[in-house]
């Protein structure tokens, strides 16, 4: 495909569900710019064919003319219906994956992706898909809307509360695609960026088999691998520096004062509590930003997380 396919696109990596896309966009341009090209010509003509050339040159007294009204209404009528079938068979083929599609599962929230296996490895933030072989997205979002984009792909798809969307593509060749979060969801909207990686097939299956399936390791491993699944390092550092919330580094131990409340050592009933009911103290200098994690993360989950925040010191 020649410029002509990819004007102002970037290059295609999953025809399957971009070609069409990427057609009938060349077809909008090429259709415009005739009718552009067509309308400038026909102003310039008229215009100096009918240039006022003497005072008593007067314009003829003209109401209607059928014929031309018919044509400049059919046309874009027609045109109109060409796009609409068009993007209709596109939106079609979107809608209904191949049936031997690899599902993931998406999990969304304010500002990062979760990506889960069939084995139960959980990754954030990166999707590792095999090359050619259609890849279905199973997606819900934990807190608001947000919306699954792959430019590369030509793919769109929202993602909601308490409902599942899906979308599908096939990268053919191994590579990176970028992933954006196209509904505008809260202060870190931009930040809420994650990549497509695509492997070989082969290469994926190593990948995966080497994924962390969540029930291994000590509990601090367990506690450091959730607080990046889970997205609390979009908000947290574990090196002292600032983000949203404050960094866990040193927070083990030490003296917390609150906007709304007095003040605590950091213990394991703080730490619980700042995870299930995070509006109960506010830490002073920051904003209740900070949504619960009831239901989402388990007793055990919270007790790992404690765990490898103790293990942040100074
Ligand atoms: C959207 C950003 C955001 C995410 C995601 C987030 N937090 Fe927070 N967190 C905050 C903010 C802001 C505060 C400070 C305000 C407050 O106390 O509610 C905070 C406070 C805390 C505190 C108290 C910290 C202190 O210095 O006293 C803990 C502990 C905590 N978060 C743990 C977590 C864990 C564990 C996760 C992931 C399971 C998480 N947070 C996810 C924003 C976030
Ligand atoms: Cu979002």
């Amino acid at each position: 495909m020649g410029s002509l396919f990819d004007f102002m696109l970037p290059e295609l990596k999953s025809p399957m569900t971009g070609a069409s896309t990427d057609a009938l966009m060349a077809f909008i341009h090429i259709v415009s710019f005739i009718i552009l090209a067509g309308v400038t010509i026909a102003m310039i003509y008229f215009a100096i064919k009918y240039k006022r050339r003497s005072d008593d040159d007067k314009t003829p007294l003209i109401t209607h003319n059928n014929k031309l009204e018919v044509t400049w209404s059919v046309i874009p009528l027609l045109l109109v219906f060409i796009v609409f079938g068009w993007g209709y068979k596109g939106w079609l083929n979107l809608q209904t994956p191949p049936d031997n599609a690899y599902e993931i599962q998406v999990s969304a929230y304010k500002w990062g992706w979760t990506f889960s296996y069939e084995n139960g490895a959980q990754v954030g933030n990166e999707v590792h898909v095999p090359a050619g072989r259609p890849v279905k997205l199973v997606m819900q979002s934990q807190d608001v809307l947000h919306s699954f984009f792959v430019p590369d792909y030509r793919i769109k798809q929202d993602v909601l509360p308490n409902r599942y969307t899906s979308v599908w593509f096939q990268a053919e060749e191994p590579g990176e695609s970028q992933v954006f979060c196209t509904e505008y969801c809260g202060t870190s909207h931009s930040d809420m960026l994650a990549k497509v990686i695509v492997h070989t097939p082969e290469e994926f299956d190593t990948w995966l088999s080497q994924q962390n399936t969540g029930g291994g390791g000590t509990p601090a491993e367990r506690g450091e691998n959730l607080i990046s699944v889970q997205g609390c390092v979009t908000c947290h550092s574990q090196d002292g520096s600032e983000l949203i919330g404050p960094s866990f580094q040193g927070l083990w131990g030490s003296e917390r004062n609150f906007e709304n409340a007095g003040s605590v050592t950091a213990d394991e009933n703080y730490i619980r509590e700042s995870i299930l009911e995070p509006s109960a103290k506010i830490v002073e200098g920051y904003q209740n930003q900070m949504v619960s994690y009831e239901g989402r993360l388990s007793d055990d989950d919270i007790s790992d997380i404690i765990e490898y925040i103790k293990t942040l010191e100074e």
